[in-house]
């Protein structure tokens, strides 16, 4: 028997997998109760040594975070050379690896996917770890570097990190033109290029819900690379206490449509809350009469896509700025973008994976989900005419010269997607009220509903139709008929155990009833678990 397969079998030995429970690689990586996580970890740690392997012993990042997901679960994910998440065709490898019920198996399986993606095993391998503040964190990421290390890989463990941060690292560490790969060097690169972006202007002020996460220290040490170029205040910052993402941060503001707790809004101040691994945002403020307004991902799209269409033009530089969204996207954002903007619109399935391949098809691709999670992509080519241009107006070449840098590519980034965002606030002269007025979003309404089996849910046509169970959907557009400009689609989450349930309509009490009418159709025929929801027509 190989030393490494000897290896792989002992190692396995002391991360045995719980009977009765079944592994996905989902939106986001593998993602659920911490407890049932470690023999995922080590089996992970296995793929990542392949994966480098795979690609020459190219730098492999792992994160390990369950994101805006309550404190008891967690998750990981793997990173891609280039900062982007792992290619698609490997998370069967990883989910069949997850599900394997002997150490013998386990092994099996490593050497099996090498001989089918023709992995030369004698490769060296590289892989760089992070993790967020969850109290589990620190044991799964010893699990994780035991398979990393049964399996030959050198491992770097970065410690706490954002999402993005481990993903700018990772890019770093493969292409070393796009930073220097340390925590400080994302730090230097964003904030030098902000105080560039912004020289000149008034510096703005912000305050930010870090969720009771990793994004609190981290956007501690930001600020002093920052000096006074923006004035940021830090809330929901207790990484000690186990009360991440509780009553706080993007997601809770983003679906129940509110302000966190923790802290007052005064009036049209600006304010924007982070999920828990710092990987999306949302702004919110209160109007004169304290009544909440939220800008979401949508919104982050209409502002910075139509800046960058403006000031490209500006620049007097011929590239196709395209836009991508999903289907919970507003169809009102959607309108202002096509009608208003004339940009072109994609959609693709939830997941930024998926938007991120398609915003790569444009010269500069502008993506975020509607929860607040994505960022700006320029092609190589875009890229070296923006940096090479001598004609067209200098300003407008100096502010793309300058947000280029500011923008993390690899990923949405919480910290650098508030930096693009004040940015152009600051050269608009806008406040949040100003940006608000762009267009009206349509009453929409996000439920989450229980069933037994979440994987029966199968979506077609980026996620707007459901092909399983069979004659929901035809129920579901019954539904949808019977109010104006209605929408409505069901999802299984690739994150949490639960299907979501989207509508939107012309008035809020059409939305609601859509959306409580789909959510009560879904429970009643697809197997819905525990009580009834009272609100589910
Ligand atoms: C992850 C993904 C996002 C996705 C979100 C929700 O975000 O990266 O692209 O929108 O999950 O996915 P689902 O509806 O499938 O649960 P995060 O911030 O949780 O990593």
């Amino acid at each position: 028997m190989s030393n490494v397969r000897q290896a792989i079998l002992d190692a396995s030995a002391a991360h045995p997998a719980p009977a009765g429970v079944h592994y996905t690689y989902g939106t986001a990586g593998f993602r659920m109760n911490a407890d049932l996580l470690d023999p995922v970890m080590y089996r992970v740690g296995l793929l990542a040594t392949l994966r480098s392997k795979a690609l020459g012993g190219k730098v492999i990042g792992v994160m390990v975070t369950a994101s805006h997901n309550p404190v008891r679960d967690n998750g990981v994910k793997l990173v891609d050379p280039m900062g982007e998440m792992l290619k698609q065709s490997w998370e069967g490898y990883a989910t069949q690896l997850a599900n394997a019920q002997t150490h013998e198996e386990v092994a099996d399986l490593y050497f099996s996917i090498a001989q089918e993606c023709e992995i030369d095993l004698d490769q060296s391998a590289s892989v760089v770890v992070g993790r967020d503040t969850r109290p589990s964190g620190e044991a799964l990421v010893a699990s994780l570097i035991d398979g990393l290390t049964a399996s030959g890989a050198i491992v770097t463990d970065l410690g706490l990190k954002t999402t993005p941060q481990l993903h700018f690292v990772t890019r770093c560490l493969n292409d070393p033109s796009y930073g220097t790969p340390t925590e400080e060097g994302y730090y230097q690169k964003i904030s030098d290029a902000y105080k560039t972006l912004v020289a000149g202007l008034e510096p703005l002020k912000i305050t930010v819900d870090c969720a009771h996460g990793v994004g609190a220290p981290k956007l501690r040490d930001l600020t002093t690379y920052l000096g006074d170029a923006l004035d940021v205040t830090v809330v929901n910052g207790d990484v000690e206490h186990g009360i991440l993402n509780y009553h706080v941060g993007a997601d809770f503001v983003k679906v129940n449509v509110k302000q966190p707790e923790g802290f007052d809004l005064a009036p049209n101040g600006i304010y924007c809350s982070f999920d828990g691994d710092a990987d999306r945002i949302v702004f919110y403020y209160a109007d004169e009469a304290g009544a909440f307004h939220l800008l979401d991902g949508d919104r982050i799209t209409a502002l910075v896509g139509a800046f960058i269409i403006e000031t490209v033009r500006q620049a007097g530089l011929d590239l196709q700025v395209g836009v991508v969204q999903t289907a919970y996207a507003n169809g009102n954002s959607t309108h202002y973008l096509r009608d208003s903007l004339q940009v072109p619109v994609a959609f693709t399935q939830t997941g930024v994976k998926h938007l991120h391949h398609k915003a790569e098809e444009y010269d500069i691709g502008v993506y975020f989900e509607a929860n607040g999670h994505g960022t700006v992509i320029f092609s190589t080519a875009a890229r070296n005419t923006i940096r090479n241009a001598t004609h067209g107006d200098a300003k407008a070449l100096h502010i793309l010269r300058s947000l280029i840098n500011v923008i993390n590519e690899t990923v949405g980034d919480a910290i650098s997607d508030m930096l693009v965002v004040l940015g152009v606030l600051a050269h608009r002269q806008w406040a949040l009220a100003d940006w608000d007025a762009l267009y009206k979003d349509l009453p929409s309404r996000l439920v989450k509903v229980v069933v037994g089996n979440r994987h029966a849910f199968k979506t077609i046509n980026a996620d707007t139709q459901l092909e399983e169970p069979a004659d929901l959907q035809a129920r579901i557009d019954a539904e949808v008929a019977k109010v104006s400009r209605g929408r409505s689609f069901v999802r299984p989450s690739g994150t949490e155990d639960v299907v979501r349930v989207y509508a939107e309509a012309e008035t809020r009490e059409e939305c609601d009833t859509l959306a409580y009418t789909v959510a009560g159709l879904v429970f009643d025929l697809a197997g819905g678990v525990g009580e009834r929801p009272a609100e589910f027509l």
